[in-house]
């Protein structure tokens, strides 16, 4: 069963095989996480994203949905973007959120990435609530068929951490 760690800290300093990034479907770039991994990445990534666009994702990458890429100058190898829903009050969108986290470990485990982590997707620009987002990342990972072997959730903020560390 995969190993669940839980740090305080920013994602784009994890020395892990893979970092996953809270993307959008252009896989362009964008704030928060997307914005720190592609600046502190450097271009290359952004040029793999466009290669991907151009290749397979003509019309963007799919919420719920996983690609990799380089990670460029990040200490990890590869980052694996995926985009996870944004919140509507009144609507269940759960099922796109957790499987943002079990297609990025799918697309992990056809790398051959032993470790991964991971940041609270969709909780900073696209609304999800910090509690609900926590326990369907736990969740999900939890329960995942994968051969990865450390899951480590990377949590921004004091508050951030607290409420995932409360499904250790
Ligand atoms: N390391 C770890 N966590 C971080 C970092 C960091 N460097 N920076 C922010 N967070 P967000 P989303 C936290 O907004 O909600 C972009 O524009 C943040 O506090 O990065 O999925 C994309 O292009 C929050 O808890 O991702 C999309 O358009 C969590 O990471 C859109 O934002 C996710 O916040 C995606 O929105």
């Amino acid at each position: 069963m995969v190993q669940v760690e839980f740090v305080q800290g920013d994602i784009t300093e994890q020395q892990v095989d893979a970092v996953v990034n809270a993307a959008n479907s252009s896989l362009l770039g964008g704030g928060g996480v997307d914005g720190a991994i592609h600046r502190k990445g450097g271009p290359e990534i952004l040029n793999a994203c466009r290669d991907l666009r151009a290749s397979h994702y003509g019309s963007g990458l799919p919420t719920g949905q996983a690609v990799a890429t380089t990670a460029g100058r990040l200490p990890a190898r590869w980052v694996i973007h995926t985009v996870g829903p944004v919140w509507r009050a009144g609507e269940d969108r759960s099922g796109l959120l957790a499987s943002c986290y079990r297609e990025s470990l799918r697309v992990a485990d056809e790398l051959g990435a032993a470790t991964v982590a991971f940041p609270a997707v969709s909780t900073g620009i696209y609304g999800w609530p910090m509690d609900d987002g926590a326990r369907i990342a736990v969740g999900t990972v939890r329960a995942a068929d994968t051969a990865v072997r450390e899951v480590r959730f990377v949590l921004f903020d004091a508050a951030a951490y607290e409420a995932f560390v409360v499904y250790m």
